[in-house]
């Protein structure tokens, strides 16, 4: 026999899941009170923090992270960073705190309507039939977001901890996985509408994320000596981007999208669905007569792409099965270069590098930035410079809020850093969004977590402003005020405030030869000039 408690600790620990994110409340004591010594308990002081935090640890050590949730106050303040968490892809196992089941119809003192409470963003809510099956859906839970890549809820009464079982085994495999393998015969179609190609080019997403999916790009792309673009709107590099062939961004909008895209007749996308858009706009995504294909891992993406072919497969294989079997045609003369379009357009923006604005501060760290740095970014008027001058050089290089939920910029810089203490890691985050999670940092601080986080301080919601003034006047005032390098003091973070190019400057030579060897969270707070 066996309390529930501890055989749900077996779980997670043969699936490494050791370290666990939360915020606690009565309904969680019997799990987390004398929790094992070999249990991590992280504490965040707001719940999005706590997914957030923990999505950056789940995507930056590729496997599923534990959470722990109180009843509806912590589930309902952390839908935002669950639906982020399933944008990102990020396996999470999430252990929502529920009253005794005992006395639950009786509706106690933080009984929770938890099940449909954050809607169809978790893959699935698991409501384990009897105490002694709480082991079983954690377990469950574990395989479904490890292999669903996203959120799973599982919801346990408070007084199932204590319960004893002597179930034998757990109904789960101790280690599942999927096959990483694709075969020639399952790339035919996606091969011979590349070899007719006169002009192809490759589109990658966040699904291309990975060192395998990047090496096989790079053979395809020299193979049919075509550029690559990344997906708009991209939470994460699907190639290098200092790579010659990288051709920058595409656009949002379809008439953007369309001119993008004329000039080429075979468009691939790899590890995105075809193709992400923002502000409605009439019309098709690319011109007639232009053959498409979209491969990704996740059957949502290729069902929504209206596409040629789609295949449902694991990108770095199906990519490198690709490379094996494309002839690729002589090429169309006069077809636009396959190199160099990221350059010309970095050389523009770069142009603006001058006084305090953000094209000066990408810059100056794009100067002092080792290779493997990890930028989180969540600075939506300069993400576009922000994205051209500072390239992912390395996989995990860029990762930002998949559908643009503000307030997880700062969690996942803390919790990647977590994961992956050998990478340097910097938070590029607009001062409106980092007041959404700012009490992450004092997760980062109580823990020794040696993250940079950058406020562009430009005391607006810009990117807001820029929208709503082409419809009318702006009826919300300025973000003048606001003080984050004292806030970050308030919550134990040292920090320093930036308003002239020097001192940027100096403090960028300070604080970046040491980046990889921090153990303790720095604020940036740079004051930008003002912008139209
Ligand atoms: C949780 C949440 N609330 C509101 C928004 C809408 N929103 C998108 S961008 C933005 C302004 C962001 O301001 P800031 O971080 O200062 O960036 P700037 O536009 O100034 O670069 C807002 C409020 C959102 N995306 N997420
Ligand atoms: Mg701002």
């Amino acid at each position: 026999m066996s309390s529930v408690r501890e055989a749900t600790f077996e779980v997670a620990r043969q699936h490494g899941m050791t370290t666990w994110f939360g915020n606690p409340g009565s309904t969680e004591i019997p799990l987390l009170a004398e929790l094992p010594d070999d249990m991590r308990y992280v504490l965040a002081l707001h719940e999005n923090a706590a997914v957030g935090a923990a999505a950056g640890y789940a995507i930056a050590s590729d496997r599923p992270a534990m959470v722990s949730l109180h009843t509806t106050a912590g589930l309902g303040n952390a839908v935002n960073s669950l639906a982020t968490a399933r944008g990102n892809r990020a396996p999470l196992v999430v252990l929502v705190g529920q009253q005794d089941r005992r006395h639950l119809l009786a509706e106690p003192f933080l009984t929770g309507q938890l099940a449909g409470l954050a809607g169809d963003y978790p893959l699935e809510v698991f409501q384990p039939p009897r105490p002694q099956d709480v082991p079983g859906c954690v377990a469950q839970a574990t395989h479904t977001a490890a292999a669903g890549r996203g959120p799973v809820l599982v919801i346990v009464p408070m007084g199932d901890w204590d319960e004893q079982t002597d179930e034998p085994a757990v109904p789960a495999p101790l280690v599942s996985g999927r096959a990483s393998g694709v075969g020639p015969g399952d790339v035919t179609a996606i091969a011979a509408l590349l070899g007719q190609a006169d002009a192809p080019v490759l589109v990658t997403g966040a699904g291309a994320d990975s060192a395998g999916t990047w090496d096989a790009l790079v053979r395809l792309a020299d193979l049919l000596d075509c550029p690559v673009f990344q997906e708009p709107f991209t939470a994460r590099a699907g190639f290098p981007q200092d790579n010659p062939r990288f051709a920058g961004f595409l656009p949002a909008g379809r008439a953007a999208l369309r001119a993008a895209l004329a000039p080429y007749d075979a468009v691939v996308v790899v590890g995105a669905a075809m193709l992400r858009q923002y502000l409605y706009e009439p019309g098709p995504l690319f011109e007639p007569g232009t053959r498409t294909a979209v491969i990704s891992e996740d059957i949502a993406e290729v069902r929504r792409s209206p596409v040629d072919v789609g295949l449902v497969a694991p990108p770095a294989a199906a990519v490198a099965a690709l490379a094996g079997a494309v002839t690729p045609a002589p090429g169309r003369p006069g077809r636009p270069s396959p190199t160099g379009q990221a350059d010309r357009l970095r050389e523009q923006v770069a142009a603006r590098a001058s006084g305090m604005t953000p094209e000066t501060l990408f810059t100056e760290l794009a100067a002092r930035a080792e290779p493997d740095t990890v930028v989180v970014e969540e600075s939506p008027s300069s993400r576009e410079a922000l994205q051209l001058l500072l390239p992912a050089r390395r996989p995990l290089g860029f990762l930002s809020a998949a559908m643009g939920g503000l307030g997880f910029g700062i969690p996942a810089a803390i919790g990647i850093r977590m994961a992956r203490p050998d990478r340097p890691v910097l938070g590029l985050i607009g001062d409106g969004s980092s007041i959404y999670c700012v009490q992450a940092l004092w997760t980062a601080a109580h823990y020794g977590v040696g993250v940079v986080i950058f406020v562009m301080g430009n005391a607006r919601y810009l990117v807001m402003d820029r929208q709503t003034t082409r419809r009318g006047k702006i009826p919300w005032p300025s973000l003048e005020g606001i003080r984050v390098d004292q806030l970050a003091g308030a919550l134990g973070v040292p920090s320093v405030r930036v308003s002239a190019v020097e001192h940027l400057v100096e403090v960028l030579d300070e604080v970046m030869p040491g980046l990889r060897e921090r153990d303790q969270p720095l604020v940036v707070d740079v004051r930008l000039d003002a912008a139209q």
